[in-house]
């Protein structure tokens, strides 16, 4: 596994998993306070991640969110420019969660240093904007789109079928001229998948560890978790924290999460037992 991902101006250490903490800069309808309301708030709530330990920050515009509606690449950028230009202050490396070319490349220029593409660089044009940028990208796996994805997700072989998706991707990007270090991989937990499909991720996540780049792991607040517990949304932040934890003890290096300090907390205490701080 790379020993270091290489993000823009970033080098970061994959030795111990950092937290990628979750920015979503949506219209907020239960307030008509425009959108200066909603970007002042995804950058307040930002800042309380970095404060609460987070080592990146993922920031959303929610057009690649399961069940969303569409957004349009003018809206996306209308959204997410002012946070990142906001942000870029705060010497933490910024991922912008997009499937569109453009808004890659906007952000990029406004300062972002990793693209969090659910969509592993499909679209037309993406690969190129990584590319052309210093960037680092994390592709991940989806089976069909997100309107209808959690239809009926059929897999012969789970794992292996995620596998070769993300190995065909990095070959792709490597190809375009993004090189290992600059590639995460992420199976996607949730996007075209049941809860045995989720479960049989986690179990092998180590086996991804062969693809040569740092694996990311998204579990915070899913659904699988609210069919674990029986809990709804809100109140899953324990079983996030426990299912971050797994991850990065199956070689997860990067943590995407709501619930910073619970996870932080989880790793600590790992660390401690571990005797490696
Ligand atoms: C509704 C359902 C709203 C699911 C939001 C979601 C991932 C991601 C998301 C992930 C990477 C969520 C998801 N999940 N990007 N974006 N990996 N790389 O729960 O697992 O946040 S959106």
């Amino acid at each position: 596994m790379a020993p270091e991902l290489h993000c823009g101006n970033y080098r970061l250490s994959l030795e111990r998993p950092l937290i990628m903490g979750i920015v979503n800069v949506t219209p907020d309808s239960f307030s008509d306070g425009g959108r200066h309301f909603d970007a002042a708030q995804a950058v307040a709530h930002a800042r309380q991640l970095v404060e609460a330990g987070a080592d990146i920050l993922d920031i959303g515009g929610e057009s690649s969110r399961p069940g969303a509606q569409p957004v349009s690449e003018e809206e996306e950028l209308r959204r997410i420019v002012p946070v990142v230009e906001a942000l870029a202050e705060l010497r933490v490396p910024l991922s912008i969660d997009t499937v569109k070319p453009q808004v890659m490349r906007r952000t990029i220029a406004a300062g972002a240093s990793l693209i969090n593409d659910i969509a592993a660089l499909q679209a037309p044009g993406a690969l190129r904007a990584v590319a052309d940028s210093g960037a680092a990208v994390c592709l991940m796996h989806m089976q069909g789109e997100p309107r209808t994805m959690q239809g009926d997700p059929r897999y012969g072989d789970v794992v292996a079928e995620v596998h070769d998706f993300l190995a065909q991707r990095v070959a792709v990007a490597q190809a375009a001229g993004i090189g290992r270090e600059r590639i995460v991989v992420d199976p996607g937990f949730g996007f075209g998948k049941r809860l045995e499909h989720n479960l049989a991720l986690l179990r092998a996540l180590a086996r991804f560890g062969d693809l040569g780049a740092g694996v990311l792991a998204g579990l915070s607040r899913k659904s699988m978790l609210g069919e674990i517990t029986g809990r709804k949304v809100g109140l899953r932040e324990t079983a996030s924290a426990t299912a971050a934890l797994l991850a990065a003890r199956n070689g997860a290096r990067i943590l995407r999460v709501h619930d910073v300090a619970a996870t932080r907390d989880a790793l600590a205490v790992w660390a401690a037992v571990e005797g490696t701080r």
